[in-house]
Protein backbone atom coordinates (compact mmCIF):
# COMPACT_ATOMS: atom_id res chain seq x y z
CA UNK A 1 0.00 0.00 0.00
CA UNK A 2 1.39 3.35 -0.57
CA UNK A 3 0.69 6.18 1.55
CA UNK A 4 1.57 10.03 1.62
CA UNK A 5 0.69 12.67 3.83
CA UNK A 6 0.75 15.97 3.49
CA UNK A 7 1.23 18.65 6.36
CA UNK A 8 2.92 22.07 7.21
CA UNK A 9 4.64 19.80 9.95
CA UNK A 10 6.12 16.52 8.39
CA UNK A 11 8.01 16.03 11.38
CA UNK A 12 5.29 15.35 13.61
CA UNK A 13 5.01 12.32 11.40
CA UNK A 14 8.24 10.81 12.54
CA UNK A 15 6.88 8.42 14.94
CA UNK A 16 5.77 6.00 11.85
CA UNK A 17 9.14 5.32 11.56
CA UNK A 18 9.16 3.54 14.79
CA UNK A 19 7.37 -0.21 16.13
CA UNK A 20 4.80 -1.88 13.92
CA UNK A 21 4.29 0.49 11.10
CA UNK A 22 8.27 1.37 10.48
CA UNK A 23 8.51 -2.50 10.53
CA UNK A 24 5.89 -2.20 7.45
CA UNK A 25 7.59 0.39 5.57
CA UNK A 26 11.00 -1.41 6.04
CA UNK A 27 9.31 -4.99 4.85
CA UNK A 28 7.73 -3.01 1.65
CA UNK A 29 4.46 -3.47 2.71
CA UNK A 30 3.95 0.30 3.07
CA UNK A 31 5.06 2.76 0.74
CA UNK A 32 5.50 5.75 2.95
CA UNK A 33 5.76 9.70 2.05
CA UNK A 34 5.50 12.32 3.73
CA UNK A 35 5.47 16.06 2.23
CA UNK A 36 5.42 19.41 3.25
CA UNK A 37 2.69 21.19 1.84
CA UNK A 38 5.18 24.57 1.58
CA UNK A 39 6.75 22.79 -1.15
CA UNK A 40 3.90 23.21 -3.35
CA UNK A 41 3.72 27.03 -2.39
CA UNK A 42 5.99 29.73 -4.73
CA UNK A 43 6.02 32.85 -2.85
CA UNK A 44 8.75 33.92 -0.61
CA UNK A 45 6.78 33.05 2.56
CA UNK A 46 5.68 29.65 1.27
CA UNK A 47 2.14 30.66 2.25
CA UNK A 48 -0.60 28.30 3.29
CA UNK A 49 -3.04 30.29 5.00
CA UNK A 50 -5.61 33.36 4.28
CA UNK A 51 -8.42 35.22 5.54
CA UNK A 52 -11.96 33.44 5.34
CA UNK A 53 -14.60 35.01 3.04
CA UNK A 54 -17.23 36.12 4.60
CA UNK A 55 -15.55 36.76 7.84
CA UNK A 56 -14.74 34.87 11.33
CA UNK A 57 -12.10 34.09 13.50
CA UNK A 58 -9.11 32.54 12.48
CA UNK A 59 -7.39 31.34 8.94
CA UNK A 60 -8.11 28.96 5.97
CA UNK A 61 -5.85 27.05 4.32
CA UNK A 62 -5.55 27.87 0.24
CA UNK A 63 -6.55 25.80 -2.02
CA UNK A 64 -3.75 26.34 -4.74
CA UNK A 65 -1.12 24.28 -2.61
CA UNK A 66 -3.72 21.78 -1.62
CA UNK A 67 -4.56 21.41 -5.58
CA UNK A 68 -1.37 21.29 -7.10
CA UNK A 69 -0.24 18.91 -3.78
CA UNK A 70 -2.80 15.94 -5.45
CA UNK A 71 -1.82 16.70 -8.60
CA UNK A 72 1.62 15.34 -8.38
CA UNK A 73 0.52 13.01 -5.49
CA UNK A 74 -2.69 11.47 -8.36
CA UNK A 75 -1.82 12.86 -11.24
CA UNK A 76 -4.72 13.64 -13.27
CA UNK A 77 -5.47 10.86 -15.71
CA UNK A 78 -3.51 8.13 -14.15
CA UNK A 79 -5.49 5.47 -15.89
CA UNK A 80 -6.44 3.33 -12.64
CA UNK A 81 -6.83 0.55 -15.05
CA UNK A 82 -3.44 0.45 -16.37
CA UNK A 83 -1.69 -2.21 -14.96
CA UNK A 84 1.64 -0.73 -15.44
CA UNK A 85 0.95 2.31 -13.10
CA UNK A 86 1.23 2.66 -9.67
CA UNK A 87 -1.84 1.35 -8.57
CA UNK A 88 -4.50 -0.44 -9.37
CA UNK A 89 -7.54 1.27 -7.87
CA UNK A 90 -8.49 5.49 -7.81
CA UNK A 91 -6.04 6.37 -4.88
CA UNK A 92 -8.57 7.59 -1.30
CA UNK A 93 -8.12 11.08 -0.07
CA UNK A 94 -8.51 11.18 3.27
CA UNK A 95 -9.05 14.68 4.67
CA UNK A 96 -8.35 14.89 8.20
CA UNK A 97 -11.03 17.75 10.52
CA UNK A 98 -12.98 17.20 13.57
CA UNK A 99 -16.33 18.22 10.75
CA UNK A 100 -15.47 14.64 9.17
CA UNK A 101 -17.57 11.29 9.55
CA UNK A 102 -16.22 9.50 12.67
CA UNK A 103 -13.41 7.10 12.53
CA UNK A 104 -14.42 3.71 12.98
CA UNK A 105 -12.85 0.08 12.40
CA UNK A 106 -15.11 -0.59 10.31
CA UNK A 107 -13.27 2.38 8.48
CA UNK A 108 -10.23 1.11 8.82
CA UNK A 109 -11.19 -2.73 7.84
CA UNK A 110 -12.39 -0.19 4.37
CA UNK A 111 -9.12 1.08 3.89
CA UNK A 112 -7.08 -1.99 4.09
CA UNK A 113 -8.24 -2.62 0.96
CA UNK A 114 -7.02 0.31 -0.96
CA UNK A 115 -4.14 0.56 -3.22
CA UNK A 116 -3.03 4.07 -2.62
CA UNK A 117 -4.22 6.58 0.54
CA UNK A 118 -3.08 10.02 0.84
CA UNK A 119 -3.87 12.10 4.03
CA UNK A 120 -4.32 15.54 4.13
CA UNK A 121 -3.69 17.29 7.65
CA UNK A 122 -5.52 20.76 7.97
CA UNK A 123 -4.15 23.15 10.34
CA UNK A 124 -5.73 26.09 10.92
CA UNK A 125 -9.27 26.47 11.13
CA UNK A 126 -9.59 24.19 8.03
CA UNK A 127 -8.93 23.66 3.93
CA UNK A 128 -10.74 25.72 1.59
CA UNK A 129 -14.17 23.37 0.52
CA UNK A 130 -13.18 23.34 -2.87
CA UNK A 131 -9.87 21.40 -2.64
CA UNK A 132 -12.09 17.91 -1.86
CA UNK A 133 -14.98 19.28 -4.50
CA UNK A 134 -12.11 19.14 -7.19
CA UNK A 135 -10.09 16.17 -5.81
CA UNK A 136 -13.90 14.25 -5.79
CA UNK A 137 -13.63 14.31 -9.50
CA UNK A 138 -10.75 11.84 -9.96
CA UNK A 139 -10.78 10.34 -6.52
CA UNK A 140 -12.64 8.82 -3.33
CA UNK A 141 -12.63 11.97 -0.88
CA UNK A 142 -13.63 11.04 2.62
CA UNK A 143 -13.24 13.53 5.41
CA UNK A 144 -12.36 12.13 8.45
CA UNK A 145 -12.88 12.99 12.62
CA UNK A 146 -11.23 10.53 14.78
CA UNK A 147 -13.45 11.64 17.97
CA UNK A 148 -15.84 14.50 19.31
CA UNK A 149 -12.98 17.33 20.50
CA UNK A 150 -10.96 19.65 18.75
CA UNK A 151 -6.93 19.11 17.97
CA UNK A 152 -4.64 21.83 16.58
CA UNK A 153 -4.07 19.68 13.02
CA UNK A 154 -4.94 16.78 11.39
CA UNK A 155 -1.31 15.49 12.07
CA UNK A 156 -2.01 13.27 15.03
CA UNK A 157 -5.37 11.93 13.83
CA UNK A 158 -3.20 10.67 10.87
CA UNK A 159 -0.75 8.86 13.28
CA UNK A 160 -4.16 7.22 14.51
CA UNK A 161 -5.91 6.18 11.66
CA UNK A 162 -2.56 5.24 9.66
CA UNK A 163 -1.76 2.94 13.15
CA UNK A 164 -5.21 1.80 12.71
CA UNK A 165 -5.20 0.77 9.20
CA UNK A 166 -1.29 -0.36 8.18
CA UNK A 167 -1.93 -3.25 11.26
CA UNK A 168 -4.48 -4.88 9.36
CA UNK A 169 -2.40 -5.33 5.87
CA UNK A 170 -1.52 -8.83 5.61
CA UNK A 171 1.87 -9.63 7.01
CA UNK A 172 2.08 -6.82 9.67
CA UNK A 173 0.82 -8.77 12.41
CA UNK A 174 2.63 -12.02 13.56
CA UNK A 175 -0.48 -13.77 14.85
CA UNK A 176 -3.51 -12.38 12.58
CA UNK A 177 -6.14 -14.39 14.96
CA UNK A 178 -5.43 -11.94 17.50
CA UNK A 179 -7.07 -9.32 14.89
CA UNK A 180 -9.91 -11.31 15.52
CA UNK A 181 -10.71 -11.16 19.25
CA UNK A 182 -10.25 -7.31 19.49
CA UNK A 183 -12.60 -5.00 21.08
CA UNK A 184 -14.08 -3.36 17.87
CA UNK A 185 -13.82 -6.75 15.46
CA UNK A 186 -16.50 -7.54 13.28
CA UNK A 187 -16.71 -11.17 14.40
CA UNK A 188 -17.16 -10.02 18.37
CA UNK A 189 -20.60 -8.33 17.50
CA UNK A 190 -18.93 -5.30 18.02
CA UNK A 191 -18.33 -5.76 21.49
CA UNK A 192 -15.24 -4.82 24.07
CA UNK A 193 -13.00 -7.16 24.57
CA UNK A 194 -13.00 -9.23 27.98
CA UNK A 195 -10.42 -8.86 30.90
CA UNK A 196 -6.85 -10.15 30.28
CA UNK A 197 -4.70 -12.29 32.76
CA UNK A 198 -1.39 -13.84 32.67
CA UNK A 199 1.10 -14.69 35.55
CA UNK A 200 1.39 -14.83 38.27
CA UNK A 201 -1.77 -16.40 39.78
CA UNK A 202 -2.07 -13.98 42.88
CA UNK A 203 -0.75 -10.75 42.74
CA UNK A 204 -1.40 -7.94 45.87
CA UNK A 205 -3.91 -10.29 47.29
CA UNK A 206 -6.24 -10.65 43.38
CA UNK A 207 -6.23 -14.18 41.75
CA UNK A 208 -7.17 -14.58 38.57
CA UNK A 209 -10.58 -15.80 38.10
CA UNK A 210 -11.24 -19.82 38.74
CA UNK A 211 -12.86 -20.42 34.96
CA UNK A 212 -9.26 -20.26 33.25
CA UNK A 213 -8.05 -23.10 34.98
CA UNK A 214 -10.65 -25.61 34.21
CA UNK A 215 -9.27 -26.54 31.10
CA UNK A 216 -12.92 -26.24 29.99
CA UNK A 217 -13.16 -24.11 26.58
CA UNK A 218 -16.24 -23.83 26.11
CA UNK A 219 -17.12 -22.81 29.70
CA UNK A 220 -14.01 -20.17 29.06
CA UNK A 221 -15.11 -19.03 25.84
CA UNK A 222 -18.91 -18.59 27.85
CA UNK A 223 -17.45 -16.52 30.54
CA UNK A 224 -15.57 -14.22 28.46
CA UNK A 225 -18.64 -13.75 26.14
CA UNK A 226 -20.36 -12.99 29.64
CA UNK A 227 -17.51 -10.34 30.33
CA UNK A 228 -17.39 -8.87 27.05
CA UNK A 229 -21.26 -8.21 27.41
CA UNK A 230 -20.97 -7.19 30.67
CA UNK A 231 -18.31 -4.46 30.67
CA UNK A 232 -19.96 -3.14 27.39
CA UNK A 233 -23.23 -2.64 29.08
CA UNK A 234 -21.41 -0.75 31.61
CA UNK A 235 -18.71 1.74 29.62
CA UNK A 236 -20.53 1.47 25.92
CA UNK A 237 -23.98 0.53 25.82
CA UNK A 238 -24.14 2.54 22.47
CA UNK A 239 -22.37 -0.60 21.20
CA UNK A 240 -25.13 -3.09 22.00
CA UNK A 241 -28.26 -3.86 19.67
CA UNK A 242 -31.00 -1.31 20.67
CA UNK A 243 -33.36 -3.02 22.57
CA UNK A 244 -37.34 -1.90 21.71
CA UNK A 245 -39.78 -0.47 23.88
CA UNK A 246 -42.17 -2.89 25.23
CA UNK A 247 -45.31 -2.55 23.73
CA UNK A 248 -47.58 0.19 25.85
CA UNK A 249 -51.29 0.95 25.00
CA UNK A 250 -55.00 -0.76 25.68
CA UNK A 251 -53.82 -3.76 23.93
CA UNK A 252 -50.17 -3.75 25.27
CA UNK A 253 -50.06 -7.10 27.64
CA UNK A 254 -48.34 -6.47 31.46
CA UNK A 255 -46.18 -9.29 32.55
CL1 LIG B 1 -9.14 14.76 12.10
N1 LIG B 1 -8.59 17.12 13.12
C1 LIG B 1 -8.64 18.06 14.08
N2 LIG B 1 -8.04 19.24 13.89
N3 LIG B 1 -9.31 17.89 15.22
C2 LIG B 1 -9.90 16.71 15.39
C3 LIG B 1 -9.87 15.70 14.44
C4 LIG B 1 -9.19 15.94 13.29
N4 LIG B 1 -10.58 14.65 14.88
C5 LIG B 1 -11.02 15.01 16.08
N5 LIG B 1 -10.61 16.25 16.39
Amino acid sequence: MKIDVVSIFPEYLQPLNLSLVGKAIENGIVDLGVHDLRQWTHDRHRTVDDTPYGGGAGMVMKPEPWGEALDDLAPVGADPDDSTAASGSRPRLLIMTPAGRPFTQRIADELADADHLIVACGRYEGIDARVAEDAATRMQVDEISIGDYVLNGGEAAALVIIEAVVRLLPGVIGNPESLAEESHAAGQDGLLEYPLYTKPQSWRGLDVPDILFSGHHAKIAGWRREQAEALTRRRRPDLLPEISDPPSGPGALHI
